[in-house]
C-alpha cells in the first residue's frame, strides 16, 4: 500500500464524518444546508411533504442535525450510498 493511500485512509477515518461528505455532495451552493431543490437534485422522489417531514424546524432547509435524523429514520440514504 502506498503512503499516499495510507494518508488518505487516515483522513477519512479521523476527520470527515461520512455525513459531511454526503452533505457536501448534495449541497450545490456550499452553504452547509440542503434546500428542497438540492435534495431533489439527488433524490427526485422526495416531494414537498417528505422534505417538510425532514425539516423539523421549518426553516426551509435541512441542516446537519436534520439530515442526520432523516438518515436514521431512513428518509435519506446513508452518507456512503
Ligand atoms: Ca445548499
Ligand atoms: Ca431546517
Amino acid at each position: 500500500m502506498k503512503p499516499q493511500t495510507l494518508a488518505a485512509i487516515s483522513v477519512l477515518a479521523l476527520g470527515l464524518p461520512a455525513l459531511a461528505v454526503a452533505q457536501s455532495t448534495a449541497d450545490a451552493n456550499g452553504d452547509g444546508v440542503l434546500t428542497i431543490e438540492e435534495v431533489q437534485a439527488v433524490l427526485p422522489e422526495v416531494d414537498a411533504d417528505g422534505f417538510s417531514a425532514m425539516d423539523t424546524n421549518g426553516d426551509g432547509a435541512l441542516d446537519e442535525a436534520e439530515i442526520a435524523v432523516a438518515q436514521e429514520a431512513g428518509l435519506l440514504p446513508p452518507s456512503n450510498g
